[in-house]
């Protein structure tokens, strides 16, 4: 169960609507794993108004939820992404409390823990997913005690300063621990969550596991992954691999192309990017266009205050770039804000030199690991935030600080400019690792924690 399921409905040219693979994180992680299992995906189809009837779609279950126009604007743009997404990424943008929003979320969430209650058989497996909801295990649990349930939250787990500002903090403490196993992306997370309940609930822990009405429940992280085995093909294909070379050419065969795949979110650091790539340019350690800056932002949040802004921030500095570094036909600065076919993902990465993952805070960054699981090659290098998930694990990435742009500076230079040798060897010693602790990896050792915790 998230909050999305893993299709949007969209009208074709003649007027028929069908569904179609939406984007994000999340889907692009589970819906590999969804596909090998029988089961249902229950979640929001992403329009206003009554759900459409459950349905098949290319091997997957889907159980729509409704969410009301109304619902769509406190529970989910509201709580969700102006409430909980800047709060548990280190409030990188000031998170706005609304007690109409806190009441819609409550609302949405019993709607989506009826609706599981529901679906499941007795004795089944739920597995709630991310920020969205919360709430969810603890109502299922109340309705359903048979269910064996795990949580996973796709995004940090915030430190308890900041968690302590919500006005709501206990009820989604308490909604968390209805679950049997708790799940985060790095062992901090799970940290700060046994410390907040031991402190603000008083709950005893031994470990990581919490007391909490004569129950155990677990805290643990659990690094989520790619299907890196099926990446990496479709990045060795023939068509992707020329593909590639095709961008080069409409690129003006720069000497180097530096990357940037991200949402359009302001937990991306996409304008660190741009700074630095900028400062680089006047300092006369690069020069366009024999280095070109490619960038890929996603549609995201658009009707979100904050999304506005900062779109037409980046848009602005991508334009004074170009005014000042670009030529006729040869921009400095590649800008894409559209969604793209994998294939095309994976021809850019293939393409690209560097790529410059920069985020501020982020749970993992599957872009990161994408690019890596692309180079079958070994060609390429990683620039990547010390705040994204993904550097505990990529440790032979150039890892910086995206709040200091001189850093950031440093990192893109030797990047651009590391022997083929030496970039390699660092692509070689990454690629084991997302072989390895890959989609399955995750999932399996969930399982098998929730199983254990559960029996
Ligand atoms: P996101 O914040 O959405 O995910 P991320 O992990 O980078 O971020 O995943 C983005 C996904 O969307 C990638 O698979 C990428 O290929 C795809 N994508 C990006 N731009 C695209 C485009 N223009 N066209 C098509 N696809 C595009 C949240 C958390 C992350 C966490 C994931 C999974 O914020 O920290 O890694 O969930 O848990």
């Amino acid at each position: 169960m998230a909050n999305r399921l893993p299709v949007d409905q969209v009208t074709g040219p003649d007027g028929r609507t069908r569904w179609q693979r939406s984007p994000g994180g999340l889907v692009t992680a589970l819906e590999p794993f969804m596909r090998q299992r029988s089961g249902a995906w229950l979640g929001w189809s992403g329009a206003p108004g009554p759900a459409p009837a459950q349905f098949d779609h290319d091997g997957l279950h889907l159980v729509p939820i409704p969410l009301s126009v109304e619902e769509i604007d406190r529970y989910y743009e509201g709580f969700a992404n102006a409430s909980l997404w800047p709060l548990y990424h280190d409030v990188v943008q000031p998170p706005e409390f609304h007690r109409s929003w806190w009441d819609s979320y409550v609302q949405v969430n019993e709607r989506f823990a009826a609706a599981a209650a529901a679906a499941a058989a007795g004795g089944a497996t739920v597995w709630v997913h991310d920020y969205q909801l919360q709430l969810v295990p603890q109502m299922l649990r109340q309705a359903r005690p048979d269910l064996r349930i795990g949580f996973f939250l796709h995004i940090p787990f915030p430190p308890m300063e900041l968690f302590m500002q919500l006005p709501w903090r206990r009820q989604i403490m308490t909604g968390l621990l209805g679950a049997d196993l708790v799940g985060f992306q790095r062992p901090m997370g799970a940290q700060n969550f046994l410390q907040i309940a031991r402190r603000l609930l008083g709950l005893r822990a031994t470990g990581s596991v919490l007391q909490h009405e004569g129950r155990s429940v677990h805290a643990s992280a659990f690094p989520i992954s790619i299907d890196t085995r099926a990446f990496d093909e479709l990045a060795s294909s023939a068509e992707v691999v020329q593909r590639a070379a095709q961008i080069r050419r409409e690129l003006g065969e720069p000497d180097k192309v530096i990357l940037g795949v991200d949402r359009l979110d302001y937990t991306k650091g996409i304008g660190v990017r741009l700074r630095a790539f900028r400062e680089l340019l006047e300092d006369g350690s690069i020069s366009a266009p024999q280095t070109v800056l490619v960038q890929v932002a996603t549609p995201s949040r658009e009707r979100i205050e904050h999304y506005v802004t900062m779109r037409e921030d980046i848009e602005r500095t991508v334009g004074n770039i170009n005014g000042d570094y670009g030529g006729i036909g040869g921009p400095a600065v590649h800008y894409l804000h559209q969604f793209m076919p994998r294939e095309e993902l994976a021809a850019l990465y293939r393409a690209a030199d560097v790529m410059a993952v920069t985020p501020y805070r982020d749970g993992m960054n599957l872009v990161a690991k994408e690019y890596v699981a692309a180079r079958g090659d070994l060609g390429g290098t990683l620039v990547l935030s010390e705040f994204a998930g993904a550097a505990a694990e990529l440790r032979q990435a150039f890892l910086v600080n995206p709040h200091d742009i001189v850093g950031v500076k440093t990192a893109l230079r030797e990047a651009l400019e590391l022997p083929p040798g030496a970039a390699a060897r660092r692509m070689r010693a990454m690629r084991r690792t997302v072989r390895r602790y890959d989609l399955e990896y995750w999932a399996e050792s969930f399982f098998t924690a929730l199983g254990e915790r559960a029996a």
